[in-house]
């Protein structure tokens, strides 16, 4: 079987833009995950008793931590372990309960996988205890805007961060989300916060980008981010995307049924945009179902392969040089 296509990107990029960067490869202090030929996946492990969709099932740390091994067995590149559920309207936690939640787990995950771990967090002091730890990345859904500390935090300790696009709070977020143009308004924001974070000392290729499904975005917008994955391309980083058991998978499956209505149909949703996000330029796919995702991941990786772009192409960067072939 020929192996798919090196993602490389050869095409200039227009002005104003990062620069295609490196290779998506990222650096961590667990080894590096490679995403050129295979998409990553990251492994959702949350330790809250109110998260999306399977709170309060590891509300103990041995649970916990014996299902983030189990996910690095079914193949999972990343663990990400989260103690603050931004489940819409969920109560905000203080400090010291996450970290009450996840520094045990982080802690003994640390010694029974080599896999790198991430921290989902928005708080600096959290983080800090977490890659203390033994975390090796940190994942900020506020894209370093929550708490101040937190770039000077991952800026020292030279560990890779994902920054994810957000409108509004949690809280509020899903209230009224409002674009005039959200693929736009998306790349954008990131671009500005990938900036803000390397004007403040990270590394830009320590920098993971991602559009933040579900957060602040109505269901158009949440397929249109997915359709136009690519244009996240022209920010040169790689591309997390996490849609795994959202509530617009229900919208689609279940229409008319209320948004906490269980999860029916949504391994098989999650599933089927995974794979299409794969194929529309996710480097990192964040995931409850490891096992299942691999396979399918493998079978879109594959397919994706023969098209053999870092990204596909974005809509502003020039078309292809005509090679006269
Ligand atoms: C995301 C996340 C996401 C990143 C959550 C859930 C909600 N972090 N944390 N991207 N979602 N980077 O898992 O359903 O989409 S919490």
């Amino acid at each position: 079987m020929p192996m798919p296509t090196k993602r490389s990107r050869p095409e200039p990029l227009p002005s104003g833009h990062l620069g295609p960067g490196p290779d998506p490869i990222l650096t961590t202090r667990h080894g590096q995950v490679d995403m050129r030929e295979r998409t990553a996946v990251m492994g959702i492990l949350n330790v809250t008793p109110d998260s999306f969709s399977d709170g309060g099932r590891y509300p103990d740390v041995v649970s916990a931590v014996a299902r983030g091994v189990e996910m690095v067995r079914q193949g999972a590149d990343i663990v990400d372990v989260g103690g603050e559920s931004t489940r819409p309207g969920a109560a905000a936690v203080s400090a010291v309960e996450e970290l009450e939640r996840v520094i045990p787990v982080v802690r003994e995950l640390r010694r029974r996988i080599a896999a790198p771990i991430s921290i989902d967090t928005t708080k600096e002091e959290v983080a800090r205890g977490a890659l203390d730890a033994g975390a090796d990345l940190v994942n900020d859904i506020s894209a370093l805007r929550f708490d101040p500390a937190m770039v000077r935090l991952v800026a020292r300790e030279n560990v890779p961060v994902v920054l994810m696009h957000m409108q509004g709070r949690p809280r509020t977020m899903q209230l009224a989300p409002r674009y005039r143009d959200v693929v736009g308004e998306v790349t954008a924001f990131l671009r500005e916060r990938v900036a803000f974070a390397v004007d403040n000392g990270v590394a830009a290729e320590r920098i993971v980008v991602d559009p933040g499904i579900g957060f602040g975005k109505g269901l158009d917008h949440n397929l249109a981010l997915l359709r136009d994955l690519g244009a996240l391309g022209e920010l040169g980083r790689p591309v997390l995307v996490g849609l795994s058991r959202k509530s617009f998978l229900g919208r689609l499956l279940e229409p008319g049924a209320p948004a906490d209505a269980g999860t029916p149909g949504r391994l098989e949703g999650s599933l089927a945009g995974t794979a299409a996000a794969v194929l529309s330029g996710a480097h990192i796919v964040r995931v409850h179902d490891v096992l299942e995702t691999c396979r399918a991941v493998r079978v879109a990786d594959a397919i994706r392969g023969a098209r053999g772009a870092w990204a596909p192409a974005s809509r502003k960067a020039a078309p292809p040089a005509d090679t006269g072939a």
